[in-house]
């Protein structure tokens, strides 16, 4: 079976609720994907920062055979002998006292509200039922009902309802607009650190800084939502170490896996994250063994490989070069390590046709609303590979 066969396949019998590029990926490794068809590319999305450690990494691989092998699933009804290491070795990395696993980040953002919500009736003294969340415009989440109730892009949203209530959307990257929307049965204000759903926003410098502080002084909790920017994407552990920021729940998710498994968690300290007794919360598979195992050796990959320092460095190489590049098409190039936005000027007819000419030329790229080419390769890239692809995007952002 060759391309087109697979997307017929796949158009007739799948839900239409995707619009990928006409690739069909067999096969991959570091920083590069093969598909069916025996052509190589360069993957400068790594599946949303999920494989932050590059493809099938070896180590991750290994410790995921090795685990399958051994036992998969027990459920949270038993314990096993995984789980314990990863919650010390999350500890040790993070500097957070605790961790709560679950699978997909959604599954990790509704733990975090849930939480929230009981630290405010527990905790801060909020009457039941009357917590309110404070969410920025232009969020991105995940996809269950309560998260898209405070999503402002009408796709995500508008067909789906009736919606979750209690949750408040001020502007993005506005302190001000934060404070002036907290009232005394405010639990949490939640966002992003640098919106990446949202074109690769970068807050003024300050802006977490702030935001970390109007909380503080207001008695209300800090959740950062690092599924993204986290365990190294922009340089740092999480991006909101750039400011020298603690928030007091951090979400993270996709690259704890290094992309092999679906792992999120929340991290807190114990007066917060203490607060969950037997029964409150759960999934079957959260916090299995193998899921663990392979969490271990993603963050062991992490550590080792010194990813974070080598996203900075690079990150930094990579946005020098995209920006000395001249071109009719280019607005501005923005970003933090290895998340990069290239937003081109309204008139250049939008992202996706540059992500399919860069597609022709070997590179797999993935438009964010319509104007901005996003890049975020594996943080294992080297500086040669960013040559090779600069002198690919040079060409596709010079087309007429
Ligand atoms: C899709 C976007 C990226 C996230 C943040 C939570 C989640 C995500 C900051 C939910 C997920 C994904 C999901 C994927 C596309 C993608 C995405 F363009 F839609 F916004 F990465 F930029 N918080 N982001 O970025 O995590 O439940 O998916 O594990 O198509 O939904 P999840």
């Amino acid at each position: 079976m060759n391309t087109q066969d697979f997307i017929k396949l796949e158009e007739q019998y799948g839900a239409h609720n995707y619009h990928p590029l006409d690739v069909v990926i067999e096969r991959a490794e570091g920083v590069w994907v093969y598909d069916v068809d025996g052509k190589q590319y360069m993957d400068c999305l790594s599946a949303y920062s999920a494989v932050n450690q590059g493809h099938v990494h070896p180590k991750i691989l290994n410790a995921l055979m090795e685990q399958a092998r051994k036992v998969t699933l027990t459920s949270r009804a038993f314990r096993n002998d995984q789980l314990p290491l990863l919650y010390k070795e999350l500890s040790e990395l993070t500097g957070y006292e605790m961790s709560l696993p679950m699978n997909s980040g959604a599954e990790a953002v509704e733990t975090a509200l849930k939480l929230a919500r009981k630290w405010a009736y527990r905790v801060k003294g909020v009457p039941r039922h009357q917590a309110e969340m404070i969410v920025c415009a232009g969020n991105f989440h995940g996809r269950t009902i309560s998260i898209i109730s405070f999503s402002t892009e009408p796709l995500y949203r508008d067909d789906f309802g009736p919606f979750t209530p209690g949750f408040v959307v001020v502007p993005y990257a506005d302190a001000d607009a934060i404070e002036k929307a907290i009232t005394p049965n405010t639990a949490a204000v939640m966002l992003e650190p640098i919106q990446g759903e949202g074109g690769v926003i970068v807050p003024p410098e300050g802006y977490l800084r702030k935001v970390a502080e109007i909380c503080k002084r207001n008695n209300v909790l800090f959740i950062a939502d690092e599924i993204q920017t986290g365990l190294g994407r922009t340089g740092k552990l999480f991006a909101s170490q750039h400011e020298g920021v603690r928030p007091d729940i951090v979400i993270i998710g996709k690259a704890l896996s290094g992309g092999f498994y679906p792992v999120s968690a929340i991290l807190a300290d114990k007066p917060i994250l203490g607060l969950f007794t037997p029964g409150e919360h759960g999934s079957t598979f959260g916090g299995n063994p193998l899921g663990a195992a392979v969490a271990r050796a993603a963050l062991a990959v992490l550590r080792e490989e010194k990813l974070a320092e080598r996203a900075a460095e690079l990150g930094t190489y990579f946005v020098e070069q995209l920006a000395e590049i001249s071109s009719p098409h280019v607005k501005e190039v923005r970003g933090k390590g290895l998340l990069i936005g290239v937003e081109l000027k309204p008139e250049a007819g939008g992202a996706r046709r540059f992500c399919e000419a860069l597609q022709k030329q070997g590179i797999l790229a993935k438009e964010t609303h319509d104007n901005v080419i996003r890049f975020a390769p594996p943080l294992v890239i080297k500086k040669e590979e960013i040559d090779w692809a600069v002198a690919r995007i040079r060409e596709v952002l010079n087309m007429p």
